[in-house]
């Protein structure tokens, strides 16, 4: 497939940041797509640059793909690659390589007749299956201005449908408004559109879920603690109260045997290996201990986790790595390891829906997109309801 026509432009993200969204054309047929950015990054992640140097470097790509053949994504991926050839994508930037990325492979897909989401099965040898969806309805940490110190607490219903499981959030987000109103006087929303809890004790999130999510059988809560975010120095100042990492994995042991916990995403900081190594053999047999600035989306880093017994499961963005054949080399890696896979937006969302398919694609056991309140979030449960009844369908 070669490239015919490619355009660039800057769009702005849920946060009212600008970023990229592109046009591709291949033979009359054309796709669009965009990229979000990230606040609470690892320092593992490839690097993106400013939306106005991307499109003063996107005449010279188009000079570079001009008349190239590429037969798979790989290819296209690695002259990408090639051409920005650093080892963290600062020459082109992650958001402009992935931009594009994501551009061909919807292209790809389109020129194929086939769903995106069955395009990324095929190339990752997978069975296409709805996730569980984490809907992040209490924001916390960096994703809000006086609440939580954690930074999400999510809600997980059980996985049997997406549209369901959309009607279920809905009412636990109505209890949430009557919980925290009464109790706060009024609601404000963070990042992701979820609400925020002005206390400095990180178990009153979890007790105000519990509540407002008692009534929705076999539906579990989730944590998001990006703990490198109040980590210095050793120790962990979690909303005033310094603990050391010893302390901070008693204070989740606790929080295991009292809440219906699924999973805790970065419960240590990312230099923290010992921390997550003790979680993972004091709680991994009972949750799910998830990496993310840990990991990064990156082979190196996720088969540095494994030879340390650090996680049992990986959060997956693709924009942590900046292209999509990365994206699916570190999911079918973490996958051999038979670890939990959860693909995840950012904080700062734009309306592109690939990640749903992206989940979708890699069979991955959940996808984290926030909270519905938000429409960049929403967009992304709707494809998997709708990826839903087409598989329905065709069953
Ligand atoms: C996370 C993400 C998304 P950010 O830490 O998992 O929720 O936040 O995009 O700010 O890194
Ligand atoms: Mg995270």
């Amino acid at each position: 497939m070669q490239v015919d026509n490619l355009h660039l432009k800057i769009i702005s993200d849920s946060r009212g940041k600008s970023t990229l969204e592109a046009e591709m054309e291949s033979e009359g047929i054309s796709v669009i797509s965009s990229v979000p950015s990230g606040k609470s990054t690892g320092k593992g992640e490839a690097l993106s640059i400013d939306p106005e140097k991307a499109l003063a470097k996107i005449d010279w790509i188009k000079s570079q793909l001009k008349g190239h053949e590429f037969a798979t994504l790989d290819q296209f991926d690695n002259l990408l690659i090639t051409l920005d050839g650093t080892p963290d994508k600062s020459r082109l930037g992650a958001n402009l390589i992935l931009v594009l990325s994501i551009a061909f492979t919807k292209l790809l897909a389109k020129k194929g007749n086939m769903e995106i989401y069955e395009l990324i099965a095929k190339l990752s040898d997978s069975v296409p299956v709805a996730p569980r969806c984490f809907f992040n309805v209490i924001n916390g940490g960096l994703h809000s201005k006086n609440s939580l110190p954690f930074q999400e607490y999510i809600f997980v219903p059980e996985n049997n449908s997406p549209k369901k499981n959309l009607e279920e959030v809905m009412v636990v987000i109505k209890n949430l408004e009557d919980i925290i109103t009464k109790k706060y006087g009024n609601l404000r929303q963070g990042d992701e559109g979820g609400y925020e809890v002005p206390e400095n004790d990180p178990k009153i999130g979890l007790e105000i879920l519990s509540e407002a999510s008692s009534a929705i059988g076999g539906s579990r809560l989730a944590m998001d603690v990006a703990a490198s975010t109040f980590y210095q120095d050793g120790k962990y100042d979690v909303g005033g109260k310094i603990m050391s990492s010893d302390e901070l994995l008693s204070y989740y042991q606790l929080l295991t045997q009292n809440y219906k916990l699924l999973s805790i995403e970065d419960p240590f900081a990312e230099d923290n290996w010992e921390g997550f190594t003790k979680i993972t053999k004091e709680l991994g047999e009972k949750i799910w201990i998830i990496g993310d600035d840990l990991t990064t989306t990156n082979v190196k880093s996720i088969k540095r986790a494994y030879e340390k017994n650090a996680i049992n499961g990986v959060i997956i963005k693709p924009n942590q790595i900046g292209s999509v054949s990365e994206t699916l080399q570190a999911v079918n890696l973490a996958k051999n390891y038979g670890w939990k896979i959860i693909v995840s937006h950012r904080s700062g969302e734009t309306m592109d829906t690939f990640i749903a398919d992206l989940a979708v694609g890699v069979s991955a056991d959940g996808l984290k997109s926030g909270c519905p309140l938000q429409k960049e979030r929403l967009v992304k449960y709707q494809r998997l309801e709708e990826i839903e009844s087409r598989i329905k369908n065709n069953e």
